[in-house]
């Protein structure tokens, strides 16, 4: 076993568990520098999905992320983030093998909109599944002033959609009320959070001087089946990816 049975228990109370140092520091050093790469590549079709945004602080059209980062493209990144107690973490806290479902590295760079207060499964992933974990790998530092994530941490939720789907459960930035049930996570590199689709969590803007890039790894039950290849098909035929030109502006929640 890779987990206790106190945070597999707090796992099951708050829906989150934060374990420090996961990575060591040369692995975070590839790591960043594999993000450096993407940031500068222009992806063939069918490779990395990047999308970019009209930064509501500068103005300027900015990479926000990218998508598909563990396709058959990239299998030594694959192994650099699922190194085999990851996927050990992941099955204790699913009761059964994962299945990557969906993958992104947000690029929260200075001038970065909020990621309003949210529940995962409220993006559209419902039609896929009914259940997600997700593993939040974080690459720099994450401090307040440079948007580190705030999570509920009461477990005062409930474990379905308490919004309609892609609507944020409250306009406000950290600190989110009531404040006594939320706590603002600032990490390290190297730290992981595993947390589900239902735990209520976002991030201000980044007004800071320091970019922010945390890369987030979702997966299913395999019971539910591997629904990558469809959820990818789906998305990118209603929202084309690698449109650098053509950053969106509307502060929509998008994942
Ligand atoms: O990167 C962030 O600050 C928020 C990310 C997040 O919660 C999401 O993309 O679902
Ligand atoms: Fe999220």
């Amino acid at each position: 076993m890779q987990l206790s049975n106190e945070q597999i228990k707090e796992f099951g109370d708050k829906g989150f568990i934060v374990m420090k140092g996961f990575f060591d520091r040369a692995t975070m050093d590839n790591i960043s520098s594999h993000l450096d790469e993407l940031r500068d590549k222009e992806p063939a079709e069918g490779e990395e999905a990047k999308y970019y945004e009209k930064s509501p602080i500068t103005g300027e059209n900015i990479l926000v992320r990218v998508e598909n980062v563990l396709g058959d493209h990239s299998p030594e990144f694959s192994e650099l983030l699922l190194p085999p107690k990851a996927t050990e973490c992941l099955s204790e806290l699913l009761g059964e093998e994962p299945v990557l479902f969906k993958e992104k590295a947000n690029y929260k760079m200075p001038g970065c909109r909020a990621d309003k207060l949210h529940q995962d499964q409220a993006a559209g992933w419902n039609a896929y599944g009914d259940f997600y974990i997700t593993m939040g790998i974080v690459v720099d530092p994450n401090r307040k002033e440079n948007a580190a994530l705030s999570f509920m941490n009461s477990g005062n939720y409930e474990k379905k959609l308490m919004s309609d789907e892609w609507q944020p459960l409250s306009e406000d930035d950290p600190p989110y009320a009531p404040e006594d049930e939320y706590v603002l996570l600032e990490a390290d590199p190297g730290d992981v959070i595993f947390f589900d689709s239902f735990v209520p969590h976002g991030s201000p803007p980044n007004t800071g001087d320091k970019s922010r890039r945390n890369i987030f790894l979702t997966f299913n039950r395999k019971s539910g089946g591997d629904k990558r290849a469809q959820y990818y098909k789906d998305k990118w035929s209603n929202y084309a990816p690698n449109q650098s030109d053509n950053a969106r502006s509307k502060e929509s929640f998008r994942v």
